[in-house]
């Protein structure tokens, strides 16, 4: 009797460890069961409190997934054998999906916090009347500066500065094909959705130009390195430059005059999301303007949640440099789906720059 009994407990541990194993392997290939939801966001990119209390408040369970940019996440959906059910490409990735069929159209009936958004972030060219997406952040693309860093008397204005021989390795610059081709393009004056080869390879001659001012290109390890006074300016995003300012008040942030980014980050569903009811919750959760007010003080990105504006502290809402007028951004530019073709042109030279710094 009693081998029975050890035997039976026996069988009885292993199945368990099975199934935990069983689990976080589904987990960590972004399988989606009943009652999970498996979501796919930019690192750094969420107050994981409100995914806790999600999954009080309905009883799913998030499988949470990172990317470090829109190039990594097309890439891992397209490659199949995932069921992400949300995820959170920029605007011309949302286009690009569209076109390439990866993306169901959502339910708006399920989404009544929608109507919290400000009617300046719907209906956006990308993805007209919002049939397959919705604002999460938005922001643009900027010069992240240490005030006490800067060498003596230096002002900065724009791209142009940063070929100055002061600044000799003391820029980092965010590891993005779009971004850093882009600041090349701007800084000769030319369009950040330009496809003509010659002007980007002037670009790429330029940003060789750059080299031995670039110190590193990173990820969100620039935020610490800023915080850290270990580098003189960093090219990012503007939430991140927000970010960096509540560590150290040395850094400061500005758009370049001739020219930069400006971006949204937007909710979709993938076409082999397993949950589609749990992400359309999951997304309506986040526009509530409480819970996107307190995930926007955490990640410090810009909201497009107008009615979460009156739970954030004034200083931050009135900060011109992250909430800035129209008339700023109407004078930047919005990448374009520059087709497949053009993208990997940038993504190559991109490449092809990274390899000329070593
Ligand atoms: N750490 C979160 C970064 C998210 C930035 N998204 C910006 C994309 C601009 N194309």
């Amino acid at each position: 009797m009693k081998s029975i009994m050890r035997s039976l407990s026996a069988i009885l541990i292993v199945s368990i460890v099975l199934l935990i194993m069983i689990n976080r392997l589904n987990a960590a290939q972004g399988f989606s069961g009943d009652n999970t939801l498996t979501v796919y966001n930019w690192g750094d990119y969420i107050d994981e409190e409100l995914i806790t209390l999600f999954e009080e408040e309905t009883g799913i369970t998030i499988v949470y997934e990172t990317f470090d940019s829109n190039e990594a996440m097309m890439t891992k959906i397209q490659q199949g054998g995932t069921t992400y059910d949300v995820a959170v490409p920029s605007e011309y990735m949302v286009q690009k999906m569209v076109e390439e069929d990866l993306l169901i159209e959502l339910d708006h009936s399920k989404l009544p916090n929608l109507s919290n958004i400000d009617e300046r972030f719907m209906d956006l060219p990308f993805d007209p009347n919002n049939q397959y997406s919705i604002p999460y952040f938005w922001g643009t693309v900027g010069i992240i500066f240490n005030t006490n860093l800067l060498p003596e008397g230096m002002e900065l204005t724009g791209w142009h500065d940063l070929w100055d021989p002061a600044l000799e390795n003391q820029i980092l610059l965010i590891d993005g094909a779009r971004e850093i081709i882009g600041m090349g393009l701007n800084s000769l004056g030319y369009s950040l959705n330009d496809t003509n080869p010659e002007h980007l390879y002037q670009a790429l001659e330029k940003l060789e130009e750059l080299t031995p001012n670039v110190r590193a290109i990173v990820g969100d390890e620039n935020k610490m390195l800023m915080a850290n006074n270990e580098a003189t300016i960093a090219i990012g995003w503007s939430g991140d430059a927000a970010d960096i300012m509540g560590e150290n008040e040395a850094i400061d942030y500005l758009v370049p005059e001739e020219g930069s980014n400006l971006w949204f980050d937007n909710f979709v569903i993938p076409k082999t999301a397993r949950n589609i009811d749990g992400a359309h919750q999951f997304i309506n959760f986040m526009l509530d303007a409480e819970i996107a007010a307190q995930n926007t003080e955490y990640v410090s990105y810009s909201t497009p949640n107008k009615e979460a504006l009156q739970f954030m502290p004034e200083e931050m809402v009135e900060d011109e440099r992250f909430y800035p007028d129209p008339e700023l951004t109407d004078r930047l530019e919005v990448y374009e789906n520059l087709g497949q073709r053009n993208l990997a042109f940038y993504n190559e030279l991109f490449l092809q720059f990274k390899m000329y710094r070593k």
